[in-house]
């Protein structure tokens, strides 16, 4: 989408009333005849743009693609969306290694979704699959937080759609009162010695999506009767995201409430070993605390299994 779109897009969702042809030329720095073909353009792309006496007027955006993401979203990225891609995550790093910052790439459906460890992540048309490229000021010690950030975001996402999430630690965002997987994060960065050169939070979500196309563990918003707007479920994910990035304080206390690992009985495997015990707070950047028989100990990654009570 080029910046004349992007704006007037920007100008027309602001707008509480219609707005003239004349007025948005202006605003926009652009011949009217200019206006006309981006109107005829975002018409094309679905959007239903009314033009009466007063000027134009938003009637109904498209369910899904970058110009109705983009449309009142209230955040600062841009939107990259394809139909189908192999992985988001690897579109976004491409876009890093192009020096892109803040853009969101978004595809309806992945051939090659990655979960860690290079697991395949399951990613038919219907779920939200997105990658936010950001560049934080800030060591690669704290790319963890980004986890917590993205995996807070998706939890407040699903629970604005109706459907009753909980996080387990790390990235896994599940159906509350279940082991069943709504969600995952997937952050990958690269790093110069003392700061992030750039970090790409990936994110899954099965949102309209039925339980039969997904992994016998998972389930999906749809599934749990949640709201399937997939064009408002990823708004939500990107400003919330936003939000938290930019309140880093606030990250570990929304973690906390929104989790359900803290408590629980838990086992992790991490590069070191197994780890048991109970699972008491989490720890910045991203760490879990865990009380064993031999004390205290603090596990920076792993995967976690949550244990019935001894
Ligand atoms: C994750 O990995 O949970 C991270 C998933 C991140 C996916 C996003 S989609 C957008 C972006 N682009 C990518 O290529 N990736 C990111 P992990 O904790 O390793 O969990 C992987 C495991 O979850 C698999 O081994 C399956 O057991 C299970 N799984 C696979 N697809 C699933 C799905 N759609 N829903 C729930 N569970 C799934």
């Amino acid at each position: 989408m080029t910046g004349t779109r992007r704006r007037l897009l920007r100008t027309l969702a602001d707008a509480d009333d219609p707005v003239a042809g004349p007025a948005l030329a202006d605003a926009l720095d652009v011949s009217r005849a200019a206006v006309w073909k981006h109107i005829e353009a975002l018409r094309d792309a679905g959007f239903d743009i009314e033009s009466g006496a007063d000027g134009y007027v938003v009637r109904a955006v498209p369910d899904y693609g970058a110009a109705a993401i983009e449309f009142g979203l209230d955040a600062p990225y841009t939107i990259e969306y394809h139909e189908r891609l192999p992985s988001t995550n690897d579109r976004a790093r491409e876009l890093a290694a192009a020096g892109e910052s803040d853009v969101v790439v978004v595809a309806d459906e992945q051939t090659g979704g990655r979960g860690r460890l290079d697991r395949p992540w399951v990613s038919p048309s219907g779920g939200v699959w997105a990658s936010l490229l950001v560049r934080p000021d800030r060591p690669p010690a704290h790319a963890p937080l980004f986890t917590l950030v993205a995996a807070v975001a998706v939890t407040r996402a699903c629970r604005e759609a109706g459907v009753d999430a909980v996080i387990k630690w790390p990235n896994d965002v599940l159906l509350a009162g279940s082991e069943r997987k709504l969600a995952g994060v997937l952050t990958e960065m690269e790093g110069e010695a003392d700061r992030v050169s750039w970090l790409v939070a990936g994110v899954g979500a099965n949102v309209d999506i039925a339980a039969t196309d997904l992994p016998e563990t998972a389930t999906s918003v749809r599934a749990a009767g949640g709201d399937d707007d997939r064009r408002r479920f990823c708004q939500r994910v990107i400003e919330t995201f936003h939000e938290y990035r930019t309140e880093p304080a606030s990250v570990l206390p929304a973690w906390r409430d929104h989790a359900v690992t803290l408590g629980r009985r838990v086992r992790v495997e991490t590069p070191g070993g197994a780890v048991e015990g109970t699972a008491v707070d989490v720890r910045f950047p991203g760490a879990l605390v865990i009380r064993t028989d031999g004390g205290e100990r603090v596990v920076h990654a792993g995967d976690c299994e949550h244990l019935r009570p001894a």
